[in-house]
């Protein structure tokens, strides 16, 4: 799978990147990501790439021109342009189910604005799909894609060492429930111990157990997730 990523602060990846999974699937041929500056297809001695707002107001808006040629610009490299996403605190709340649709596309092309925003012809003209991680505002686009690609690259087939394990995971598959309790050694620590079912061997049960686990907790903590309809079959996309 591949991913492009166009942003100001293309240095702030790298550390990010050199995570072990990540670099274990990088290194492993699974997953390629390419880092563009957009500052590349900046105009003039001055290199701007954004300029005050028309009507006045704070803040600076990224120029359309610099942002619409650098994103054609990365999109004609490669065989295919690829989905073209937009990460905005005015985009789409990001789900489990949308990063499992993503995570079926070959290529994704990232856009990273700051929040003070993009020109509205740049949404006009390129029609990107926009994204946001909740409820709240960033600087800027950047630590939104680095989630995106987290969220994503752990789906593709190979790169998690166990294929069960995503299967399991809160918010995946049908029935959308919190993850159940864990423990591990040793079996009491300072007066608290480990539910005496966990130890029983008896493996029904603890399933059983697991599940209500599951179930109080999203019922207590995120009763939201409890009434929501089943996630929408979604179809492929031809240009990813
Ligand atoms: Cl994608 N970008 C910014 N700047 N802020 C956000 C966001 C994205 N998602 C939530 N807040």
């Amino acid at each position: 799978m591949r991913f492009d990523v166009l942003t100001l602060f293309p240095e702030m990846f790298p550390g990010y990147l050199g995570q072990s999974l990540l670099n274990l699937a990088i290194e492993r041929g699974l997953v390629e990501i390419n880092l563009h500056n957009i500052r590349d297809w900046s105009k003039g001695k001055h290199q701007q790439v954004d300029d005050r707002p028309f009507g006045g107001g704070p803040g600076m808006v990224l120029r359309v021109d610099t942002v619409v040629e650098g994103v054609e610009a990365v999109q004609a490299q490669g065989a295919r342009p690829g989905r073209l996403l937009l990460l905005t605190p005015q985009g789409k709340r990001l789900d489990q189910a949308q990063v499992e649709e993503l995570s079926r596309c070959e290529r994704l092309v990232l856009l990273c604005g700051r929040y003070e925003g993009f020109d509205e012809r740049i949404h006009e003209i390129l029609k990107p799909e926009e994204i946001s991680i909740g409820d709240y505002v960033l600087n800027g686009g950047e630590v939104a894609a680095m989630v995106v690609i987290d969220a994503v690259v752990r789906l593709v087939p190979g790169v998690l060492g166990d294929e069960a394990s995503h299967r399991a995971d809160s918010f995946s598959g049908a029935e959308r429930l919190l993850d159940f309790a864990q423990y591990t050694r040793p079996r009491e620590y300072r007066g608290h111990v480990v539910p005496e079912v966990l130890l029983s061997g008896n493996h029904p049960e603890i399933a059983r157990w697991r599940y209500e686990q599951s179930l109080a907790r999203t019922r207590e903590r995120r009763a939201d997730l409890l009434n929501r309809e089943p996630p929408e079959a979604t179809q492929p996309n031809p240009n990813s």
